[in-house]
């Protein structure tokens, strides 16, 4: 692939667009590979998925400008359906994604980010919504996703006035998880993924099932869906393990207290 870059070590996949010249704007191009390596990820030694932009200044600048002045109002749609249909292929990916936002994480890269189930940053990360300011608005999700994240009041202040925040504030609104001096967000990044890599996969992936499906629904329908995963996962290996291991350790304190997980 030219733009994506893929790369698995200890059951974390780093995601790396790499279109540093365009500082990783989104093309069409981009968004296809995107897609072909989500597909490509094996689901049963990869646990986590970090997504990052190549270099140190930009994350992702936005959907490509050039690309998208042309477009008539056929390929703006299919544009944005290809993009659409990415950002939902990412939210809805089984394993966790981690946003790694290593500099500017702007329109359609503010959207990326939010597409993620974390976001964490670089401190010369910059967010921000601009699409007002070129004449259209956020198509990528942004509208939906920036609300649902930091409440309506900030994502309508950020998306009328156009306006960017640095790395501190989207801290402070609970944009961003954690700041990260640059050259420390990546290593950061994997000590995360790692983490998440160690607990019982099922027992993860349906968590995010969870919270993402039961966000969508009224809180009665909310913890039906939480009661059927929760259900689910007494059907695996890995929980027999879990909770095995906790009652071993409580009959002898000397016994292993770290379980390998087997995704089944
Ligand atoms: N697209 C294309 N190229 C870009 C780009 C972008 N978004 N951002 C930067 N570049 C390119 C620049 O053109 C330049 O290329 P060369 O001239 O060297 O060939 C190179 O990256 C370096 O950029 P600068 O020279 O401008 O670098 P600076 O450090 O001076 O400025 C900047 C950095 C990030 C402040 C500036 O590049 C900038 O303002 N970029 C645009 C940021 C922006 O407005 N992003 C939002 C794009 S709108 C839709 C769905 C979604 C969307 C649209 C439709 N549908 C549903 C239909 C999404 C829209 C957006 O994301």
């Amino acid at each position: 692939m030219e733009f994506v870059l893929y790369d698995v070590s200890d059951a974390v996949g780093v995601i790396t667009i790499n279109r540093e010249k365009a500082l990783n704007a989104l093309n069409s191009q981009v968004l296809d590979e995107l897609s072909q390596t989500l597909d490509q990820v094996d689901l049963d030694s990869v646990r986590c998925l970090i997504l990052t932009g190549a270099g140190q200044k930009s994350f992702v600048a936005g959907a490509d400008i050039g690309e998208m002045s042309t477009l008539t109002k056929a390929e703006g749609e299919a544009f944005g359906k290809k993009g659409n249909d990415v950002f939902l292929k990412l939210e809805k990916f089984p394993i966790p994604v981690i946003a790694a936002v290593n500099g500017f994480a702007l329109g359609g890269g503010c959207e990326i980010s939010m597409s993620c189930d974390i976001r964490i940053c670089s401190d010369n990360a910059l967010f921000g919504q601009p699409e007002v300011g070129l004449g259209i608005t956020p198509g990528f999700g942004g509208t939906q996703r920036l609300a649902r994240l930091v409440g309506a009041g900030m994502a309508k202040q950020m998306i009328y006035s156009a306006r960017n925040i640095d790395a501190n504030e989207a801290f402070r609104i609970g944009l961003v998880n954690a700041i990260y001096p640059q050259e420390e967000l990546l290593d950061q990044a994997k000590k995360l993924a790692g983490q998440i890599a160690k607990q019982a996969p099922i027992a993860v992936r349906n968590c995010k099932k969870a919270i993402n499906e039961g966000l969508q629904v009224s809180i009665d329908d909310a913890v039906a869906v939480e009661e059927k995963l929760f259900g689910d996962c007494f059907e695996t290996e890995d929980q027999k393990a879990g909770m095995g291991n906790f009652l071993k350790k409580k009959d002898d304190p000397t016994k292993v207290k770290v379980v390998t997980f087997v995704n089944k």
